[in-house]
């Protein structure tokens, strides 16, 4: 990092001299000129002589209007103001600051702070977009008590909305009213929000465990109402599931939620003040997937869930941020496990983590779950910190058993409520309240990068006896050269050739580099099941063959497992064909083999049954070897997928018929399982290049009632070069032109779409009047679904992929610099890339590197992923 930035560490952790203990915040509303009023009482927290330290708070992009101290009005040099600070040199042990600052909301384009989104105004604010609102210590471990009163034109902001507990609301002469929330639980400014708009809501009661109710608002915009009901069912789902499996009771008389479309990230969790991005709480039949719905029951459930974990519990600083968000990313993951399809849910985030979080660990972004260092914290909301964190929490979870695992969050919850915290007390907890040590696991927390186990073993005849072997390693990381051994839990199967389990279920701990299981009785050479159910974010190998694969997809007794063989035999077979292996057309002869026998077999989940038969992203299959060419690797996947095809065209068709529904759709699980397989089977019929096929799935398009089936079709027409590709573009943005969150979906396709053309059209997208730059959706699914989600193009040999993506975040990167960073991950992922890419890729961020004002946040991915 050579331009000058503040890199903030771990190890530099002080707590704050000053604390706060009351706020009263009063904002006069206005999108152009808001002004703003906060009264601080605040109270040293160190031992010594009164002003013997300096008060700085927090405060960016203001213009100060006044301030006082204990009513007296201060100025320079009482006070000193800095770019992003207000210091006072020798404030009293106790005192009262009292600010008026100015902010614009209309033109924050950031969306951090207050800002203006749909003709409302909203505001965001983790990690530290509040010194943006007023000055502040804007730190998590300064948690104070918040009484917010908003005044607005009663005509164009008749809701206005903040945490806690609505206490008075009253009208005024001037055409102005106003509101007063105040909320008695002390948070940090992260967790503040107020809303203020002309939202139409729906509302819904819950009664608590222990005889509370809870009034459960939903706040849309007023032609949204219809699409409300599945979040609200989410809501009262979720709030059921925390009481029933943690023993965690809502806390206030009201839950509100509030619908924005305009918003950087998924949601957040203010106190009782949600915020969402619109595609996290809309859903009709006719607009929404079934994936959507499955995505906003699970959003909503992280945001409710961070009541507890985040907001009653929350973290000391932003290193700790997984503490939180691990955490809550694993019980929104068991709450959905427990809702629908378990096994197909592992599945899904297994699959996740694999394609985002995988590649994070194995590139220069590289950090440990709890990073040691940062330059701007936002650009820490990631996979590894996410889904690395929850598959943490997992891991303690298979250690200490469901019942060990609940004492152990009673504890931690029970002993920490009201407090700022850090991992150590999160598993200091798990540890008290199980007589365990966990010393060695905290490794996890610390290290960087995707341990390896190599798995080996002998089976003795004459003993009876067979011993396993796993050889543990970690890469080196970006300041981690060397690791120390993780303790790694492994669940493990024995198989019989009849496919009966020898030895099941056992959970072996790994802690040394390597060590040996021995299994006494074992009547007959068995095979492995290892890393059932994926007990740890690892990659494992295992000399198998394609038969013992082949058999494991089929007979293994861990529905994970056999899709994880399906997945390794589908992966070794495609990247053969690639580097064009004779043997890979053999073992191609294997997997029709075995893809037929599930074809013919019987399917008691559809849902599972899909995932069975989706071969591996190219993404993922590029991760697999070094000096790759993403060409290459899409060519071949393309000749399994049609080698899979013409095999087995009659049992695609099949399928395809099998899992229709007649009547209406149906929007529950069940449903959901039949239209995957089912357009997965079109997927297959299609790669044919059929005319009738191609009728079929027009027909599919047109007379579907449900966005699942029509976006399927619509997909696989946008990706064939046939006459029925563009009239089915054409009249879907007709039909939906109006509706953004499907209009999103109108870009994502096309830009996503595998035709040689594409750069091009994305390139005359983006001057299509529905594209904006400045709607961080609009550009995730046009330049983020191209440059994400479309390896063949992204990839071109030429380079332009890389130069578009590069063109457009030193556009976006003025305007919001947040999704600017974000959106440049592809191009941080070029070390498993052929030399002649990593070039291309290396004169784009070089080229970033050299604009004339770079944010700090757009800098900090480019610069490290240069080094
Ligand atoms: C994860 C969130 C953010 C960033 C939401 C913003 C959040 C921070 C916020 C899982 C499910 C839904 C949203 C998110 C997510 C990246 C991802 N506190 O609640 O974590
Ligand atoms: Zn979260």
């Amino acid at each position: 990092m050579s331009k000058e930035v503040n890199v903030i560490r771990l190890e530099d952790y002080t707590p704050p001299d000053y604390l706060i203990d009351e706020v009263d915040l009063h904002f006069d509303l206005d999108p152009e000129q808001t002004l703003v009023r906060s009264r601080l009482t605040m109270r040293a927290n160190f031992d010594g002589a009164e002003g013997a330290r300096p008060l700085r708070l927090d405060g960016r992009e203001l213009e100060l209007r006044s301030v006082r101290l204990n009513g007296r009005e201060l100025s320079p040099p009482q006070y000193r103001l800095e770019e992003e600070a207000f210091v006072l040199p020798r404030p009293p042990r106790e005192f009262v600051l009292e600010f008026e600052t100015l902010i614009h909301p209309r033109g924050n384009t950031s969306l951090e702070g207050l800002y203006e989104s749909g003709g409302n105004l909203c505001t965001q604010c983790e990690a530290e977009g509040f010194r943006k609102i007023t000055y502040y210590l804007d730190r998590p471990d300064v948690m104070a008590r918040f009484t917010t009163t908003l005044v607005a034109d009663r005509h164009d902001f008749p809701v206005l909305l903040s945490n806690g507990n609505p206490e008075a609301h009253g009208e005024r002469e001037d055409g102005r009213h106003w509101v007063r929330w105040r909320d008695p639980f002390p948070k940090p400014c992260y967790l503040f929000a107020l809303v203020a708009g002309d939202l139409a809501h729906v509302e819904d009661r819950f009664t608590t465990c222990s005889g509370r109710e809870v009034t459960l608002r939903l706040h849309v915009e007023r032609h949204n109402l219809h699409k409300c009901a599945h979040a609200m069912r989410s809501l009262k789902r979720a709030m059921a599931w925390d009481e029933r499996v943690y023993g965690r009771e809502y806390d206030l008389d009201i839950y509100q939620i509030v619908a924005v479309d305009d918003f950087n990230m998924g949601a957040m969790e203010n106190k009782g003040l949600n915020l969402f991005n619109s595609k996290f709480v809309l859903a009709s039949p006719e607009t929404a997937t079934d994936s959507d719905y499955e995505h906003i029951e699970g959003v909503v459930a992280h945001e409710y869930f961070h009541n507890w974990s985040g907001n009653r519990v929350t973290c000391r600083d932003w290193f700790q941020l997984s503490l939180k968000e691990g955490f809550t990313v694993f019980r929104d993951q068991q709450f959905s496990a427990d809702m629908g399809s378990a096994a197909v849910k592992r599945i899904d985030d297994v699959d996740r983590l694999r394609r985002y979080q995988f590649p994070e660990d194995a590139g220069p972004l590289a950090h440990p779950v709890r990073p040691d260092s940062y330059v701007e914290i936002n650009n820490f909301y990631t996979a590894t910190v996410y889904e690395k964190g929850a598959e943490v929490v997992r891991m303690i979870h298979r250690l200490l058993g469901p019942e060990g695992f609940r004492r152990g969050s009673d504890l931690y919850f029970e002993r920490h409520d009201g407090q700022a915290v850090t991992v150590e007390e999160f598993v200091r907890a798990m540890e008290e309240a199980n007589g365990v040590d966990l010393t060695q696991f905290r490794r996890w927390y610390s290290q960087a990068g995707t341990p390896r186990i190599e798995a080996s073993d002998h089976y003795d005849a004459a003993a009876q006896r067979y011993t396993l072997t796993l050889r543990q390693s970690c890469p080196p990381t970006p300041g981690q050269p060397r690791k120390l051994p993780f303790h790694i839990p492994v669940e493990e199967g024995l198989l019989d050739p009849s496919g009966k389990e020898l030895h099941g279920g056992t959970l072996l701990e790994l802690r040394e580099p390597e060590q040996s299981f021995h299994f006494e009785g074992v009547p007959r050479r068995p095979l492995p099941s290892l890393l059932r159910g994926f007990t740890a974010p690892v990659i494992l190998e295992y000399p198998y063959d394609e038969a013992q694969l082949a058999f494991l997809m089929a007979h293994d007794g861990d529905p994970f497992n056999r899709w994880d063989a399906a997945q390794r035999l589908a992966s070794g077979i495609i990247l053969r064909l690639m580097e064009n292996r004779a043997e890979g057309e053999e073992y191609l002869e294997q997997l029709v083999e075995a893809v037929r026998k599930v074809q013919t077999g019987p399917v008691t989940d559809p849902a599972f049954t899909a995932r069975l038969l989706t071969l591996p992203g190219e993404e993922w299959l590029a991760g697999q070897g070094e000096e790759v060419d993403p060409v290459a690797i899409h060519r071949a996947r393309e000749r399994v997928r049609r080698t899979l095809a013409q095999r087995l065209r009659g049992g695609w068709a099949a399928l395809y018929e099998a899992h229709r529904e007649s009547g209406p759709c149906r929007l529950d699980a069940e449903a959901a399982g039949h239209r995957s397989l089912k357009n997965l089977s079109l997927g297959y019929l299609m790669a044919l290049e059929d005319e009738e096929v191609r009728r079929g799935c027009l027909e599919q398009f047109t007379g579907s009632d449900n966005m699942t089936d029509t976006l399927a079709a619509l997909r696989l027409l946008a990706d064939c070069d046939c006459p029925q590709r563009q009239p089915a573009l054409d009249a879907f943005y007709g039909q939906w032109c109006e509706d953004p969150l499907v209009v999103d979906k109108w870009f994502s396709i096309q830009a996503a779409s595998s035709l040689p053309d594409t750069l091009e059209r994305v390139q005359a997208l983006l001057r299509h009047p529905a594209f904006n730059l400045r709607n961080p959706n609009r550009v995730r699914a046009l330049i983020g679904a191209f440059s994400q989600g479309n390896p063949v193009n992204f990839h071109r040999p030429d380079g332009a992929g890389y130069r578009f993506l590069a063109d457009r975040l030193l556009e976006l990167d003025p305007l919001n610099p947040q999704v600017a960073a974000r959106l440049a991950t592809p191009l941080t992922r070029w070390r498993h890339l052929e030399a002649r890419r990593r070039e291309l890729i290396r004169a784009e961020l070089e080229r970033i590197l050299s604009a004339a004002r770079l944010s700090k946040d757009l800098y900090e991915v480019v610069s490290k992923s240069l080094a």
